[in-house]
């Protein structure tokens, strides 16, 4: 494999470990747990992995420990340090016993249901320590649900000897692990399954996961880029830049990009929902800050639309659940549709009001609403141009405003989508050291009999050293969501706290973002130099953890 010379250097770099994590390990358990909601539902659909307590690991002296096989999967979008978290199982497997075998299972969950595998060696391992990309297994979004995926996996899980199987995922991804490892239990089959905290939406996050891995690399390197347009706005002085950045739901993207690059406006979706806000309200809000700006001759500047908005804008939000729903039945009849037909289609099947706000949107978004979901039952809004939508809504009341002499100016847009850009960069300090933590603690959550458990690492503000490692019971992040027409146990996604710090340090910040060009320019990841720079960890991490080194 041809690499870069900085990924030479990087190959280097051996990422470091918790104390705890640094000699041989025992439990410490704490009390029962219950679900984030739906109680009973949970517990009768998981009577096995119900109410298991958290366990952190405490130092211990060590001793022999037979050898044992596990599976690893990435499953979901991609985020940086995946690679480590499979470096941290691969040294820790082998550190407890070097006859222990670490196989990853190719292109996702579909990757153990076909039995589609590898070994992973010493060799092999060399060229990916560091490196962003899930490309060494591959990742995908099968879900695995049916009891005839859970049989065909555990064929190959007994051909191959694997005491566990690895899920390093999201929450879907995790909510995977949760009813294969309930399944399992249930048969009394002996496979244990551990999950791991991946996305870079930074929606996997509650009282015991402070941050999922990938979310400080990506913020970084779209704040990088944020902060180079930014820069580009302000040397032109002639366009308005509308970016959406990626999320799916959640707007912690957008909230840590404005955090570290000070746009003149940035929506957070939460927000809109809480205060009920349409889709003309949050036109005429972005409206209002050009005509204001163009007031001052600032014909320019940066907007952050995270890329989940539709889905929070209440009316939006009702059309797309009935679009799923009526997807979920008739989904065939409607593929085979042309793009006109399609639309004709979806008005006479839909319900007066909901056709009623289809109507008001142009023909490509209204398309884009209407695509196929995931596995998941997401609608994939990556795929809907919200950055256009918007700019052309605005572009419209800005037109309106001409005539009343609301608004006078010049008003040119350029549109970018930060997304893929960042998924598979190669990983900050914070994520290699973390990852390679939340490896190393799956493989010590395995050695300990855990089943149904993600592997957690906390205080993670602090230095490296002071992390606290252990894991929680995955059900205990669940309650029952409507997917694809149906209730389904989930995962519940940590929206943005309207209470909370981050937020708030926005809310106060945002007035004068909108007014100045106070733009800060974060620049790219840097891996060697001075603590402060090589080491920051989010302002959103710093902030919810009132540690704010980085301000
Ligand atoms: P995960 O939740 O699996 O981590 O994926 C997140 C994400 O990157 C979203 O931000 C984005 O909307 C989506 O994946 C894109 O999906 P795909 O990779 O299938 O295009």
């Amino acid at each position: 494999m041809e690499t870069s010379s900085l990924q030479k250097e990087r190959a280097k770099y051996q990422p470091m470990l918790p104390k705890a994590l640094q000699s041989a390990v025992s439990i410490k358990e704490g009390n029962p747990t219950q679900s984030a909601d739906d109680h009973e539902d949970i517990k009768k659909l998981f009577p096995n992995t119900y109410g298991l307590p958290i366990v952190e690991f405490e130092p211990t002296i060590s001793k022999e420990t037979p050898n044992f096989n596990v599976g690893v999967i990435l499953s979901g979008g991609q985020a940086p340090g995946g690679h480590n978290v499979i470096s941290g199982i691969f040294d820790e497997l082998k550190k407890l016993n070097p006859n222990s075998r670490l196989y990853g299972f190719l292109m996702g969950p579909g990757g153990l249901v076909d039995h589609n595998y590898i070994e992973i060696t010493t060799e092999l391992i060399q060229n990916y320590r560091n490196t962003g990309g899930f490309d060494l297994i591959g990742s995908g979004r099968t879900k695995l649900e049916k009891i005839d995926q859970f049989e065909k996996s555990l064929e190959i899980i007994r051909q191959l000897d694997i005491k566990a199987i690895v899920i390093i995922g999201g929450d879907d991804s995790n909510t995977n692990a949760c009813v294969l490892a309930e399944y399992y239990a249930a048969k009394k089959y002996g496979v244990q399954v551990i999950g791991c905290p991946k996305t870079i939406d930074g929606d996997l996050k509650n009282d015991q996961i402070e941050t999922s891995f990938g979310f400080d690399t990506a913020t970084k390197t779209y704040s990088e880029m944020i902060g180079n347009i930014a820069r580009d706005c302000n040397s032109a002085r002639k366009y308005w830049h509308f970016i959406k950045l990626m999320g799916r739901s959640a707007s912690h993207i957008a909230l840590e990009c404005a955090l570290q690059t000070h746009p003149n406006i940035c929506l957070i979706s939460e927000e809109i929902k809480a205060k009920d806000k349409t889709l003309n309200d949050v036109v005429e809000y972005i409206a209002t800050i050009v005509a204001n700006r163009a007031k001052e001759g600032k014909n320019y500047g940066v907007v952050l639309v995270p890329e989940g908005l539709l889905e929070f804008i209440p009316a939006v939000y009702r059309l797309i659940q009935e679009l799923s729903d009526l997807l979920a039945t008739h989904g065939e009849e409607y593929k085979n549709l042309d793009d006109l037909s399609q639309k004709e289609y979806i008005t006479t099947h839909l319900s007066e009001t909901n056709r009623a706000t289809f109507e008001t949107l142009p023909l490509e978004v209204a398309h884009q609403l209407a695509l196929e979901r995931d596995p998941h039952g997401n609608v994939q809004v990556s795929l809907i141009e919200t950055e256009k939508l918007l700019s052309v809504m605005v572009e419209a009341k800005l037109k309106e405003w001409v005539k009343t002499g609301k608004y006078v100016g010049k008003f040119s847009t350029i549109h970018h989508f930060l997304g893929y850009e960042g998924r598979c960069a190669a990983p900050s300090n914070f994520d290699a050291n973390y990852c390679y933590s939340l490896g190393t603690t799956a493989v010590q959550l395995i050695a300990n009999g855990k089943t149904g458990y993600m592997a957690i690492v906390k205080n993670t503000t602090a230095p490296t050293e002071e992390w606290i490692a252990g894991g929680v019971p995955i059900t205990m992040m669940m309650n029952m969501e409507r997917r694809n027409g149906e209730m389904k146990p989930v995962i519940r996604k940590a929206l943005v706290d309207l209470q909370g710090a981050p937020f708030q340090t926005f809310v106060l910040n945002r007035e004068k973002w909108a007014k100045e060009s106070s733009y800060i320019y974060p620049g790219p990841i840097q891996y060697w130099g001075p603590k402060e720079v090589c080491d920051r960890t989010t302002k959103t991490l710093a902030l919810e953890k009132g540690s704010n080194k980085n301000e």
